[in-house]
């Protein structure tokens, strides 16, 4: 990810031809540099120290979070990373077949979440638990995704929720739709207007799809936010692999402003995602905003980062934790007390008992459930298989469970 003025144009027959597929050294290293530093344009209200920095540009988005604001903040992210935790733990023990962990993107997550008011519609990917715990899904409908037995057990309209999307980048063009549809519909035009918030990762933007969408979206000036979360890394692919340029300024090219945020920071990512909101209310959209923060854990339970990225990588981002700088600052400024964090604590420990018992006693769904929910009003061919298939199971012994 190195800025133009970084790349080096080597005079012929002097050093790598211009038409290497290899960047040089220095290109890599920029690269590298620039996955662990945001840069000078990333928006921050709070730093890792735990320290408010005034930025008048954006302070008045925040302007109304009082000291209790800031304690539930902290809340939703202790939750949410336990919920993720808990998740893991379940996949390890076999409960579930897998888990896509969200630890280290908390911040992005509820201050994104937090921002959407509930007229507003999120599409998320598979890693947004944040989000729909912002929501109001309950965690445990989201296990049976990864226990394999549904593909999410939450009403996506009334939740104002779509459901998870494994196919990268899909959910970005359904967005756009659904936001086209909501400025068709004349439901934008002042602060209650609705908008549309899409969830994507880095990796997602080399995507057709994410293409396709940002075009659609800008033509149609469709109340879409963009939420990208540059978490730097697309399973092992590291973020100088998908762009040039930092992700946030790929929104000019389209036509629409793209914006970079800390994303370990909930209060920045508040700010920014309560603007590029009522931008788009107001008929102002699409926005592209590029939360820069860090997948701590693996891809999924399926990977293992060690295979491909240092552990002083994960050291440094350690010290930018977005749990953290939420618990230093409140400490700090005597806005919560050991009870408090306590009290938290607790909440979580019951929470992860719940969402365990809930996961060891899920039924099996009856296996004619694959079938039976493709179409609402049934379909011959699909109900020949059917039959095929359960009298085929059935020579099992146990074949009716
Ligand atoms: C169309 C498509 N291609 C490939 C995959 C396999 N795949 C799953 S996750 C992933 C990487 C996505 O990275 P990113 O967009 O950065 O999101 P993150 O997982 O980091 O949140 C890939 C390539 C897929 N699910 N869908
Ligand atoms: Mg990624």
């Amino acid at each position: 990810m190195s800025s133009p003025e970084q790349w080096t144009h080597p005079e012929p027959g002097v050093g790598p031809a211009a038409t290497a597929a290899a960047p040089t050294a220095e290109q890599v290293i920029a690269g590298l540099r620039a996955t662990s530093e945001g840069g000078p344009e990333l928006v921050q209200l709070l730093t890792p120290e735990g320290e408010r920095v005034p930025n008048p540009e954006w302070d008045r988005y925040v302007a109304d979070i009082t000291a209790d604001d800031l304690r539930g903040l902290y809340r939703d992210m202790v939750l949410t990373r336990r919920i993720d935790r808990e998740g893991n733990a379940l996949q390890r023990q076999g409960q579930l077949g897998i888990w896509v962990p969200l630890l280290g993107q908390e911040a992005a997550q509820i201050g994104a979440g937090r921002a959407l008011k509930p007229q507003d519609m999120a599409f998320p990917s598979y890693r947004e638990h944040g989000v729909a715990w912002c929501k109001d899904v309950a965690p445990s409908d989201l296990l049976g995704i990864f226990r394999g037995t549904d593909h999410g057990s939450w009403d996506p309209i009334a939740k104002r929720f779509h459901l998870y999307t494994i196919v990268i980048g899909n959910q970005v063009l359904n967005a756009a739709g659904y936001a086209m549809g909501q400025r068709f519909e004349g439901k934008v035009g002042d602060d209650d207007g609705e908008a549309t918030m899409v969830f994507f990762g880095d990796g997602a933007t080399s995507q057709g799809d994410v293409h396709e969408g940002f075009v659609w979206a800008s033509v149609y000036d469709a109340p879409l936010v963009f939420f990208c979360q540059n978490n730097q890394w697309a399973i092992s692919e590291p973020t100088e692999r998908q762009s040039r340029l930092p992700l946030y300024q790929r929104a000019r090219g389209y036509g629409f402003p793209g914006i970079r945020v800390d994303g370990n920071d909930v209060l920045a990512t508040l700010a920014v995602s309560r603007w590029a909101l009522s931008e788009c209310r107001h008929g102002n959209g699409p926005v592209l905003i590029e939360a820069f923060t860090y997948r701590m854990d693996a891809h999924t339970t399926t990977d293992d980062p060690s295979r491909y990225r240092l552990t002083d990588e994960l050291e440094a981002w350690k010290l930018k934790d977005p749990i953290e700088r939420v618990r230093v600052h409140l400490v700090r400024h005597e806005q919560a007390d050991k009870e408090f964090f306590d009290s938290v604590q607790a909440e979580s420990d019951q929470l992860a008992a719940e969402l365990r018992e809930f996961c060891v006693n899920m039924p099996d769904p009856p296996k004619e459930r694959i079938f039976s929910q493709v179409y609402e009003d049934g379909n011959p061919v699909l109900a020949a298989q059917r039959d095929t298939y359960l009298s085929y199971a059935s020579g099992f012994e146990g074949g009716d469970h």
